[in-house]
């Protein structure tokens, strides 16, 4: 594994053995006065293999795609929703380290994280068309249809807008709280609502951003997702990462590196007696 996929890992795994499942060494949820905090409201819950160090989460038509890391075993596949069985899976070339993941239209993007390769597939059988270079790093993606774009993150507080074909750049975003810059902005969601969502990596938070001023404009904080879980699902398992609209709904999937669990969840200010 990398330091990027030990650090959280290792922290995690220490604190619950010491303070057996204490939540005091857990990740503090950013908290602001200035936007909502939203928390997760569990609608159902869907088991699966822990076998995806998920990196790139995303639904198209009835299609959920995933994208993972780890340099030797990422890979990339598509599950129908309707079951959640996974339908084609392809792995990625094993010194690529693979990351977001997107759909538009007719090219599935696959970025890689300091390969600086950008991969068009065919979203139908997942086949390699093409590649493409980029500078830096790549994290999350996502398409914000309306706009005509890709949205990337690259693990700073910048979004950077691309062309949707020639994967170029054209313009950035800077992503703050209270006029302060949020780092380390993970998987990435272009919501129909025209929010993106990003993880923040090694912490529960989800933000939401405009992404015209960059402005966060809720916090939504994924701990009580991870409390549900049991110690048997928690070993082995990562950061909270990936988040996919359920399309036409206000319902998302979300999960986490080499989690067992797919949580349906809806972002609510207060959830329901009975729910977390
Ligand atoms: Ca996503």
């Amino acid at each position: 594994m990398t330091v990027r996929a030990r650090t959280f890992a290792a922290v995690l795994t220490s604190a619950l053995a010491v303070t057996a499942c204490s939540s005091t060494t857990q990740p503090t949820p950013v908290t602001s006065d200035s936007v909502p905090a939203l928390t997760t409201e569990v609608v159902r819950e869907y088991n699966r293999d822990n076998d995806a160090f998920t990196q790139g989460f995303e639904i198209d038509g009835d299609i959920l795609y995933e994208g993972t890391g780890l340099e030797g075993s990422s890979f990339v596949r598509r599950t129908s929703l309707e079951n959640m069985a996974e339908l084609d899976r392809v792995d990625l070339q094993s010194d690529l380290f693979g990351e977001g993941i997107t759909v538009d239209d007719d090219t599935l993007w696959q970025i890689t994280w300091q390969d600086g390769v950008a991969i068009a597939r065919d979203p139908d059988t997942l086949a390699e068309r093409r590649r493409v270079s980029y500078q830096g790093e790549g994290w999350g993606l996502c398409t914000q249809r309306s706009e005509d774009r890709l949205v990337m993150s690259d693990g700073s507080s910048t979004l950077t807008f691309r062309d949707p074909a020639s994967f170029d750049a054209e313009g950035t975003v800077n992503v703050t709280l209270d006029g302060e810059p949020v780092e380390q902005l993970n998987e990435l969601e272009c919501a129909e609502d025209g929010s993106i969502y990003a993880n923040v990596w090694q912490t529960f938070d989800i933000m939401r951003i405009d992404p015209d001023t960059g402005n966060v404009t809720a916090v939504i904080d994924g701990t009580p997702l991870w409390n549900s879980m049991s110690a048997a699902d928690r070993t082995g398992a990562d950061v909270f990462n990936g988040i996919a609209q359920i399309p036409g709904t206000d319902r998302f999937l979300v999960t986490g590196k080499f989690w067992p669990t797919i949580f349906e969840v809806r972002f609510t200010e207060t959830a329901p007696v009975g729910q977390n």
